[in-house]
């Protein structure tokens, strides 16, 4: 077949992108399409997605895409996890999605927990805890005026899907993030949505990554001079299912990091990790592309840089990062380091106040200045990839021999130094865009422009852009003391 144009609309925690590949059975090519920051929005006590703001952004995105290739094949999308939007009778969203770091969750595990043990929400569900899972944010909810109109509930990916062509769907790598899904039937458990009442009628049926959802509706036709030819595909819809698809490995035995606002540290799997010692390490087992399994853990990633760029740009100082990076490079390592899960650096805020905080209470160097806060950073993200790949590892009885590094992250060439002499492991760095090449991979095949595997997508994959490789230096002792210090 000829190649396909697809194009993937990629929402980020910070930025939402379109980007259309031309797809061949032996090659992939990106071209971006538009790319628009993704800026929630704190409004009367609560922080919100701007989410008619993003979907108009990418409607200009599939404009641009008609004005590049003319007409295109295939559209797919994908999002952050865990955060919905209520439909009401007539069809209409009823507000904006809640943004998952809003305080409105908190206390509400502790009321789940109440009615079904941490422990078997984990055997059914094998979903690691945090805080801000759809099963929290609705528990926080079931009184709110929206929950009492609402006839549907779409994760934020089948909401644009249903936007852009009218069927309303649940994807399936999206909804495991919920925690409402069991990890044995692969659909929504009846007994966790006991606990949620009125919340099993709002949520529609689930489907695999690769199904054809259908053309686009006609409103969006015109919007964007794209046809009926136009095929809107369900991908891995979560961003980093896509983005785990999307990870050029040649084999097996590789540990990725799905590294932006959040780094995902984990391994793909062919069945769920269930154990007890899986769920004392806070492990996920989140759904995957063909039926697989991604284990892994959520570290708190790139958040903590961006948001203390956001609090010295609010101070009125300037920031270049990439000079940031090259000063935080010669700082001494290992000065100060942090837990970055611990739960103060989850809420937006002043990260750098908190970083020193953090440094006070546990007897280290406060990091003075921009440099000492980001080496700071960085170092404590190496140390927790070296830590839950080795967990990851283990828990899993899996060999890992190399770390491959996709999305923005792997265009910090210091995170990924650190990262390989953290590991021990080589760390192949790239593409910067793996969502949106996984998403695109996924729509390719779905429409019969290619098939195989998933090792014959990554292989695709692999064309799409050169990797960089960073070699670990031998610097074991130190971080074997530093994970000592700070994990003990
Ligand atoms: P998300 O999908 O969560 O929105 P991205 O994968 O787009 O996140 O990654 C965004 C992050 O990538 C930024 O916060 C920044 O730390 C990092 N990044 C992007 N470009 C660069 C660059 N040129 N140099 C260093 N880091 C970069
Ligand atoms: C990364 C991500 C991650 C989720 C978080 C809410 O963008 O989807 O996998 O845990 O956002």
């Amino acid at each position: 077949p000829p190649p396909a144009h697809c194009v993937a609309i990629d929402l980020g925690a910070s930025s939402g992108r379109v980007l259309s590949a031309t797809v061949s059975a032996d090659a992939l090519t990106l071209v971006e399409l538009h790319r628009y920051p993704n800026l929630p929005v704190r409004v009367a006590g609560s922080l919100e997605w701007d989410v008619l703001y993003l979907y108009r952004e990418a409607l200009e995105g599939l404009r641009r895409a008609r004005q590049v290739h003319g007409p295109v094949d295939s559209i797919g999308v994908d999002s952050w996890a865990v955060d919905y939007g209520l439909i009401a009778e007539d069809g209409r969203l009823i507000g904006n999605p809640v943004h998952y770091r809003d305080l409105r969750t908190a206390g509400a595990a502790d009321a789940v927990f109440e009615r079904l043990p941490r422990q078997i929400l984990y055997e059914r569900t094998g979903i690691q805890h945090l805080p801000f899972n759809t099963v929290f944010q609705l528990a926080a909810s079931l009184d709110a005026p929206a929950m009492q109109i609402a006839r549907e509930l779409l994760l934020v990916p089948d909401l644009f899907n249903y936007w852009l062509t009218g069927v309303r769907t649940a994807e399936y790598t999206n909804a495991t993030t919920t925690g409402l899904v069991d990890a044995h039937t692969r659909t929504w458990s009846p007994e966790i949505l006991a606990t949620l009442a009125g919340v099993a009628r709002l949520l529609p049926e689930i489907v695999d990554p690769g199904t054809v959802l259908g053309a686009l509706r006609p409103e969006v036709q015109e919007s964007t001079g794209l046809d009926a030819s136009s095929r809107v595909v369900c991908v891995g819809s979560h961003d980093t299912a896509s983005a785990v698809v999307g990870v050029p490995a040649e084999g097996e035995g590789f540990a990725y990091i799905s590294c932006g606002t959040w780094s995902l540290v984990g391994l793909e799997l062919t069945r769920p990790v269930l154990t007890d010692a899986s769920r004392r390490a806070n492990f996920s087992n989140e759904g995957g592309v063909d039926a697989t399994t991604r284990f892994l853990r959520n570290v708190m990633g790139l958040w903590l840089l961006q948001e203390s760029v956001r609090s010295w740009q609010a101070a009125g100082q300037t920031v270049d990062l990439a000079a940031l990076i090259g000063s935080a490079a010669t700082q001494p390592g290992h000065r100060s380091l942090i837990d970055p899960d611990d739960i103060r650096f989850l809420p937006p805020g002043d990260m750098p106040s908190r970083i020193r905080e953090y440094c006070a209470e546990t007897g280290q160097p406060q990091p003075a200045t921009q440099a000492a806060v980001v080496r700071c950073i960085l170092d404590s993200l190496a140390l927790a990839y070296r830590r839950t790949v080795r967990q990851a590892a283990e828990l899993s009885g899996t060999d890992v021999s190399v770390v491959h590094v996709v999305g923005g992250g792997a265009r910090n060439g210091l995170l990924c130094q650190l990262a390989a002499d953290a590991t021990g492991l080589p760390v192949l760095a790239g593409p910067v865009e793996a969502a949106a090449i996984g998403n695109a991979l996924v729509q390719a095949r779905a429409i019969g422009a290619i098939n195989g595997h998933l090792s014959d997508l990554r292989r695709i994959s692999s064309t799409a852009e050169p990797v960089t490789r960073f070699r670990p230096s031998g610097q074991e002792r130190d971080w074997a003391a530093a994970e000592a210090r700070i994990y003990g």
